[in-house]
């Protein structure tokens, strides 16, 4: 029985020694170790031992039980090292490699430039207005100075829903309705960005949906002066540091007096291209001193206060500013002309 346990230790201490990982060590352990193991067996031997024998033989049991009990522990230890290397090992980041690139969307080009008219005239105190795309016909003519005999309506072939409803054809609408909330009470100086409709035929440079800018101030003592100032550095903000203007006398029905506003060329300075049409100006919006019937009917006195107007459409300022020759591409978003204006962060 003696030389039995020996034999058992050494195998064990063995087969310990050889396991490759820990599931096998735990094989090892409930093979010897386990109730139904051959130490177990052995012992069950024990009561065919004489009285003296019997307690040294348990003791040698206890110890062949504890030295095997003790080096699958040890080995346990080393197994479990050797695999938090390996996963260490197999897990390594080089953070020497360069990152990859996440790709990014971009603005559309159209709330590119909407954004930075904006900001530009939040920098210079103004706060933006938003209104209804499905305007009343009094907001959107009426108020505007263009009764319902306006030759001028014919000028602006409208999407009308009812008699009185209709796809506005100007985001003026907005302003008309900003300065009856103010209840004949200055100052108003707002930023109207907006899509606006109108019954056209779409080609290179019409649509029928398109967008606009317009921006009003009302207060006392405003002057056209203060509509050139402000015109000025807006084309020189999005033209460049370096163009002038020119107003030139226009008609509007919501102003008086009205004016073409051109910018001097950005691609000649003025010289004369192809793209000024070899005038060295080009035109970039309409403007004028707010109609006293305009402020009259949106509730301000028209001996007290003054204001000026602005309006622009967004595209035309786009396709001059970035070189795009067909609005089109604005509404087809085709990836190939969207991702031309990523700009990095
Ligand atoms: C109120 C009073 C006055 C807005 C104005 C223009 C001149 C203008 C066009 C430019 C190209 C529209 O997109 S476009 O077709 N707009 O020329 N708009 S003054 O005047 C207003 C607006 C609201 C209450």
């Amino acid at each position: 029985m003696q030389e039995r346990l020996k034999e058992l230790q050494q195998e064990a201490l063995q087969a310990v020694q050889n396991a490759a990982d820990l599931k096998e060590l735990n094989d090892i352990r409930v093979s010897y170790l386990g109730k139904k193991g051959p130490i177990t067996e052995v012992l069950k031997g024990m009561g065919k031992l004489s009285a003296e024998e019997r307690p040294k033989m348990g003791a040698l049991a206890n110890e062949v039980r504890d030295a095997i009990s003790s080096s699958i522990e040890e080995k346990q230890v080393t197994l479990e090292q050797e695999a938090v290397q390996q996963k260490l090992a197999s897990e390594t980041i080089d953070v020497t490699l360069p990152g990859r690139p996440i790709k990014s969307g971009n603005h559309h080009p159209l709330t590119s430039i909407v954004e930075e008219i904006e900001d530009l005239f939040i920098g210079m105190g103004y706060t933006i207005a938003e209104g209804p795309e499905v305007e009343q016909d009094y907001y959107n003519f009426e108020a505007l100075n263009l009764p319902k005999s306006h030759p001028a309506r014919d000028m602006q072939d409208s999407f009308y829903i009812t008699e009185e409803i209709l796809m506005r054809t100007q985001t003026s609408p907005v302003q008309a309705r900003t300065m009856e909330k103010h209840h004949g009470k200055g100052p108003v100086k707002i930023i109207c960005p907006g899509k606006v409709y109108r019954r056209d035929n779409d080609d290179a440079t019409h649509s029928h949906q398109f967008m606009q800018i317009e921006g009003l101030v009302v207060d006392e003592n405003i002057r056209m002066s203060d509509l050139k100032g402000t015109l000025e550095v807006f084309a020189k903000k999005l033209f460049g540091e370096d163009r002038e203007i020119r107003l030139r006398p226009s008609f509007f029905p919501f102003t008086e007096p009205s004016v073409e506003v051109d910018v001097s060329c950005f691609k000649c300075g003025g010289s004369g291209c192809n793209i000024c049409k070899k005038t060295g100006w080009i035109e970039i919006l309409g403007a004028g001193m707010v109609h006293p019937n305009v402020l009259e009917m949106s509730g301000f006195d028209s001996k007290k206060y003054s204001g000026f107007a602005f309006g622009m459409g967004v595209e035309r300022i786009a396709m001059l500013k970035y070189g795009i020759e067909d609005i089109r591409h604005f509404y087809t978003n085709d990836i190939r002309f969207l991702k031309q204006f990523h700009v990095s962060e």
